[in-house]
């Protein structure tokens, strides 16, 4: 018997430092020590012993117990912190790696453009104003003294949703919107938004583009307090030393009105932005019809004021020189990656 337990000591102890896992370690536990495991049997065998055999068997059946429970306990904690070191050199992180980074947006070039007009005029006081793009047809144009008969308000010029209601043509409505709520306290906004026209798509046209208007009604306002704040505002934004020419023109919601100019960078040298005549469009402005004053509840005798109107897109072609409208609606990110 004797050597009988000698050789399962010298096997299991083969076995045990043979594991190369926590799990293999269990299987070899239970052979052994399981329910039918080896030395269990063993165990087992000792009430078939005469009573003189007995101590002995049993103590060294102990014995081998105890010599091979510590082997399996000794190999148990090696394979522990092989496992725990495997575990943390696969799930290692190297904190120093440099993040991926995300990618930021940035402003659209239209964006832009309204954003630096807007700053100018909110540095002289004006508020900014917002309005619905489907507008009905009394703020789109009855209110502005757009007649029934102008050509802006047939079919094939304007977006028509119902008989009476449409896409804008322009961020006017908005003005009066603004002048009904205010009313009777003096108005100062600018109406930056997208207004719509029954325009097929070409290089300098849009059906769909951007305006800023401004408005301005208090009591004694005259033509010279437009010409100063559109002079103040064309020099912020396209430079101190541009000179501001106002050329007689007709809106049905402005009495006197005006087409605005900004001087040529080319001092009137001649070319190819101003055509030679040393001057660029800008804007378009004049005195609020006395009309319009009316209709949104300003007295004409006690009120004036002054309107005025630019295009966003007109205007961020001559800042960026990009010479066809479609570029700012295509999102081509060659061209709207530079602007930042
Ligand atoms: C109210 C009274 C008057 C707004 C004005 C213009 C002149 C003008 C054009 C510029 C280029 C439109 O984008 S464009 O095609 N606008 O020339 N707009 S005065 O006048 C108003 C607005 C609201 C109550």
């Amino acid at each position: 018997m004797q050597d009988e337990l000698r050789t399962i000591e010298e096997q299991a102890l083969k076995e045990i430092t043979g594991a190369a896992s926590s799990q293999q370690l269990e299987e070899i536990r239970l052979k052994y020590f399981g329910k039918k495991g080896v030395v269990t049997q063993y165990s087992r065998t000792l009430g078939t012993l005469s009573p003189e055999e007995r101590p002995l068997a049993g103590k060294l059946i102990n014995n081998l117990r105890g010599r091979l429970e510590e082997a399996l306990e000794n190999r148990q904690q090696e394979l522990e912190s092989l496992e725990a070191a495997a575990k943390f050199e696969r799930e290692r992180l190297d904190v120093e790696l440099p993040g991926r980074r995300p990618r930021r947006g940035h402003p659209h070039p239209l964006q832009l453009i309204i954003d630096e007009i807007t700053m100018t005029f909110l540095g002289m006081g004006f508020s900014v104003a917002e309005g619905p793009e489907v507008e009905l047809d009394f703020y789109n144009f009855e209110a502005l003294n757009i007649p029934p008969e102008h050509p802006a308000r047939e079919m094939h010029d304007s977006l028509y949703i119902t008989d009476n209601m449409l896409l804008r043509t322009h961020t006017s409505p908005v003005q009066v919107r603004t002048m009904e709520k205010l009313y009777p306290n003096p108005v100062r906004i600018i109406v930056p938004g997208r207004v719509y026209r029954r325009d097929a798509l070409d290089a300098t046209h849009s059906p769909i583009f951007h305006q800023i208007e401004g408005l301005l009604v208090d009591k004694g306002v005259t033509f010279g307090d437009l010409k100063g704040v559109l002079t103040v505002f064309v020099r912020k934004f396209f430079g101190e030393d541009r000179q501001v020419r106002l050329r007689p023109s007709f809106f049905p919601f402005t009495e006197p009105s005006a087409e605005v100019d900004v001087s040529c960078v080319c001092r009137g040298e001649g070319c190819r932005i101003c055509k030679n005549t040393g001057w660029i469009e800008i804007l378009g402005a004049g005195s609020v019809h006395p009309k319009v004053l009316a209709m949104a509840k300003y007295d004409p005798e006690i009120y004036s004021g002054f309107a005025f109107g630019m295009g966003v897109e007109r205007i961020a072609m001559l800042r960026y020189g990009i010479s066809d409208i479609r570029q700012f609606y295509e999102n081509d990110f060659r061209l709207l990656s530079q602007f930042h």
